[in-house]
């Protein structure tokens, strides 16, 4: 799915700004016609943001159901003619929207964009009323799963994961023109054979007429290095610049649709960055060269905004990755907005991208976030409906971000139960869901603590073996000595069993910042930096492991209870980005790691 561009054919209009918004906290919008004139007793709220923490109003925060938004656009005149499109990066996580009284779209899933196509229904020229209804509840058939209990005081949301359930208009929405006959989606798939690189593309036009597809290849500098015709080819360039991991160095391919005119019918620019991913063994190459992985699991989380799209906070954590010499992060626990693949895109960061599935685990979430018990996999619980939502979010997710050379790995869930034949019946036809949807990629998912190899029934299926381990925090807290032993034992178990990579995607412990001890206790400075040292002597023995995210880069909002303080503060970084005293630890070992 292509992002809105302008270019010589197409204009774009960002409708980010104060938008009114109206709780609905009776759920009647939808039969009274809310988006048939003016919301009601609206009040102004910010876009892109989370809607939860703006107005300091509890109503607000823990609002379970519709809230609605509303703006005021005048179309462009001079777009009578072109095809316009309503588009959202991200409604958190179902909505349905109208221009006027027209309903044009509806989407379910927090993290993926959706458009409309509204040339039908605005006039150039005119005012137009844009309604949105986004609806926040987590039932167990959508991705990420949850349930919902009633109570004297109203509904009450149930999540299986920690992170505070934000929710609203978190990342832009655009208006935006393409010509009646347009390109509609182009994919590339980039290769290498010594020093000439590969560029396989696929163009797909939409809006009928005869149209011919050219394309041209630039280098860095604008200078052409390939050009074709047609709807699909390959490209090859000669003395090839390599995207590789520090580097983010990026061709662009124009692609072209001609008609019977002088000039393009329509013009749609795509960076590409030409590098190659491959698992060999138990290493991971890019550009057949083996890599670490360096780095963390993020979210997208700050004061106010909640998990809204911020610019100054992207630039600020990119800037402060590379302080540490952190080389790639994964998009814990969704699909982050774009903007984060494209500056890591451009500067060479490596991404392991997650779809939103995170909670398909009774184990963890009755012992962890206070759930019933229930069976995970169940036809009332995770069920074929869940499974169909999950696969959709796979491809929702692949076609948004397939063309990033970022992009190195698709995790296709955190911590789902792995120990059961009904897990592996869940999982067979996702994981191939993944790898039709595209080869070029290998696939893993974040294996939850509890599940060693001689327990999984799924990892066969994937190729990666990424592990989210706590000990000396969830099992041995306080005891390094054991938690060292325990967690070798256990990766080495890993490592003899399978012919993998191996990347722990998490380690790490809750550290409230300011707080020292001689000793390294629990919830110290101190312990933070011991638990990592610990970890990382392990990781060094054994060749397998091939990369350690730490959680979390930062503090980051949860939900209540009695395993937070404040949040989850397991981050190397204080909500708002002040140093613990693990971050200097980390810069240390991966300024001075090869
Ligand atoms: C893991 C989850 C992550 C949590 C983390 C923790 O993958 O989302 O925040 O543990 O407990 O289970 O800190």
């Amino acid at each position: 799915m292509l992002r809105p561009q302008d270019t010589v054919t197409r204009e774009r209009r960002s409708l980010n700004g104060l938008w009114q918004f109206a709780l609905d906290a009776d759920g009647a919008g939808r039969d009274e016609g809310w988006w048939n004139g003016p919301l009601a007793d609206a009040r102004e709220v910010p876009v892109p943001a989370s809607y939860n923490d703006i107005f300091a109003d509890a109503q607000v925060r823990n609002h379970v159901g519709d809230v609605w938004y509303q703006t005021l656009v005048r179309v462009p005149a001079r777009w009578a003619g072109e095809r316009i499109v309503l588009r959202f990066d991200a409604a958190t996580h179902g909505a349905v929207a109208w221009v006027d009284g027209t309903r044009v779209v509806e989407h379910q899933g927090g993290y993926t964009p959706f458009e409309a196509d509204v040339t039908d229904v605005v006039e150039p020229g005119a005012e137009t009323r844009i309604t949105v209804v986004v609806n926040n509840v987590l039932t167990w058939q959508t991705i990420p799963p949850g349930y919902v209990i009633e109570t004297p005081d109203g509904p009450r949301q149930r999540l299986l994961f920690d992170f505070f359930n934000y929710a609203g208009l978190n990342r832009t929405v655009w208006l935006y023109t393409t010509p009646a006959s347009y390109v509609d989606d182009v994919t590339v798939v980039t290769g290498l054979d010594g020093s000439t690189g590969t560029v396989g593309y696929e163009v797909e036009t939409a809006g009928g007429g005869e149209a011919e597809v050219r394309v041209a290849l630039r280098d860095a500098e604008g200078t052409e290095v390939a050009r074709a015709t047609g709807g699909s080819g390959e490209l090859t360039v000669e003395g090839v610049h390599r995207w590789r991991p520090g580097q983010g160095y990026l061709y662009e391919l124009t692609v072209e649709l001609w008609g019977d005119g002088d000039g393009p019918v329509d013009v749609y620019p795509l960076p590409v960055g030409i590098r190659t991913v491959e698992v060999d063994g138990a290493r991971f190459l890019i550009n057949g060269e083996p890599f670490y992985f360096k780095g963390f699991g993020k979210h997208e989380d700050a004061a106010v905004r909640g998990r809204g799209y911020d610019a100054p906070f992207m630039v600020h954590d990119f800037a402060l990755l590379r302080w540490l010499g952190a080389n790639s992060f994964r998009t814990s626990h969704y699909p982050y907005a774009e903007e984060f693949l494209e500056y890591a895109d451009r500067h060479g960061i490596v991404v392991i991208d997650e779809t939103p599935a995170v909670g398909i685990n009774s184990g963890l979430a009755a012992g962890f976030f206070g759930a019933k018990p229930f069976t995970t996999f169940s036809e009332e619980t995770i069920n074929a409906g869940t499974q169909a939502a999950h696969k959709q979010a796979i491809r929702e997710l692949v076609a948004r971000d397939k063309n990033h050379p970022c992009v190195v790995l698709w995790s296709i869930a955190n911590e789902p139960e792995s120990v059961t034949p009904a897990s592996r019946d869940y999982f067979e036809a996702l994981a191939a869901e993944a790898r039709r949807l595209d080869p070029s990629r290998p696939v893993g998912y974040a294996n939850v603590p509890g599940s060693p190899p001689d327990k999984d029934m799924i990892t066969d299926l994937f190729d990666v073996v990424m592990l989210n381990r706590y000990y000396g925090w969830y099992v041995d807290a306080g005891d390094l000595a054991t938690a060292e032993r325990e967690l070798e034992a256990e990766l080495t178990a890993w490592a003899d069993k399978y012919d993998k990579p191996i990347v722990i995607t998490e380690y790490g412990a809750d550290t409230y910042p300011g707080l020292h001890d001689v000793l390294p206790n629990p919830w110290t400075e101190e312990y933070q930096v011991e638990l990592l040292e610990m970890s990382h002597r392990v990781f060094d023995r054994i060749e397998a492991v091939v990369g350690e995210h730490v959680w979390n880069f930062a503090d980051f909002a949860t939900g209540p209870g009695i395993m937070r303080v404040g949040g989850n503060r397991k981050g190397v970084f204080t909500r708002d980005r002040h140093p613990k005293a693990a971050a200097h630890l980390l810069r240390r070992r991966w300024r001075g790691l090869a």
